[in-house]
């Protein structure tokens, strides 16, 4: 008798091609509807299948992986981050978590270009004049942005998204500045073009454009809060890629409103799609509903990395993208 597949419950609804790939390989379970599933669906699901794979808008916490029956022993993300998931808890019960890294970096490194040229040139006003019907013609003095060759682009984490902006920033002349857990080796300093900067802090104050790309973990959680916000010159720019933990987005909203910054684009939200009206309102903000990765090459190819972490895994071999303890 052949072996039994591997039971995958995927809870949200995936690209065609990878739902086929996966039905031909496991006995899988899909979510036609893309309804975000309650709780207890999710908890019904781990007390029954081999492998979950959950997506970003899935709590995996503590409660449900202790309801999570003896066989469940890969939790398979279809996504890079992975702040929406208590591996600790998971690994402390023998669940091995995946994810799927590198293959998103120059989609969102592309959308992070997109926010640092859109913002300070004031994009966004333009087209909502123009879908107004208000745009009365040219006009010398009209919707002036700012330059941004020749000014300073601070990349907060400097990982694979980091390296991808800081190529691209460097071919539009910015000047690139980083602040990272750890301090690259000179050789891609110098390739890339970067200074680092030991204190955030320090590199804050004199930059002109912040890109933030670390993920969220208890250490970034507010990294970007209220006292750090200020550091930045009223002429500076937020840009936000990663996860809106990481800022303090009331903070934020104040210091937009108050004039005390000088825009934002921001593709990902501290509470989800749940964004602060008073952000939405602001006119020197572009904000994105988390769209950073969202081609069609992209999500094929975390879809066929989460089916390589499933089957590797289904062939008793250890996932290649699993998340080990050191990256917590
Ligand atoms: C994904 C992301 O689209 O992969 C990530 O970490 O932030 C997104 O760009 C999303 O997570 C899919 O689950």
């Amino acid at each position: 008798m052949p072996p039994k597949p591997v039971s995958v419950f995927v809870t949200r609804k995936l690209p065609e091609p990878v739902e086929a790939r996966m039905k031909e390989l496991f006995d899988v379970t899909l979510n036609p509807s893309d309804r975000v599933l309650s709780r207890d669906e999710i908890a019904q699901a781990m007390a029954g299948s081999d492998v979950l794979v959950p997506t970003i808008t899935d709590r995996i916490d503590a409660g449900l992986l202790g309801q999570a029956g003896p066989q469940m022993k890969l939790v398979a993300n279809f996504g890079a981050g992975f702040d929406h998931i208590d591996v600790a808890s998971a690994l402390q019960r023998n669940i091995i978590v995946s994810n799927t890294p590198g293959v998103l970096a120059e989609d969102t490194a592309d959308m992070a270009m997109a926010l640092i040229l859109s913002v300070p040139r004031r994009l966004p006003e333009g087209e909502k004049l123009l879908q107004s019907n208000n745009w009365t013609g040219w006009s010398p003095t009209a919707l002036m942005g700012h330059r941004i060759a020749g000014k300073r682009l601070g990349i907060l984490g400097l990982g694979r998204i980091g390296r991808a902006i800081a190529r691209r920033a460097k071919a539009f002349g910015l000047d690139l500045h980083y602040h990272n857990r750890r301090r690259l080796h000179p050789d891609t300093e110098a390739e890339l073009g970067v200074r680092y900067w030991e204190s955030l802090d320090q590199m804050l104050a004199r930059i002109d454009i912040l890109s933030i790309n670390v993920p969220h973990t208890p250490s970034t959680f507010h990294l970007m809060n209220a006292r750090r916000l200020k550091l930045m010159k009223p002429s500076a720019y937020v840009v936000n890629t990663a996860r809106g933990e990481v800022i303090d987005e009331n903070a934020l909203t104040r210091m937009l409103r108050a004039g005390e910054l000088a825009g934002a684009g921001l593709d990902v939200f501290e509470h989800g799609h749940n964004v602060n009206p008073d952000l939405i309102a602001l006119p020197n903000v572009m904000l994105l509903p988390h769209m950073g990765s969202a081609t069609r090459e992209g999500r094929l190819e975390m879809g066929e990395k989460v089916i390589i972490n499933i089957k590797t895994f289904a062939d008793g071999h250890r996932p290649p993208d699993q998340v080990l303890p050191s990256m917590l």
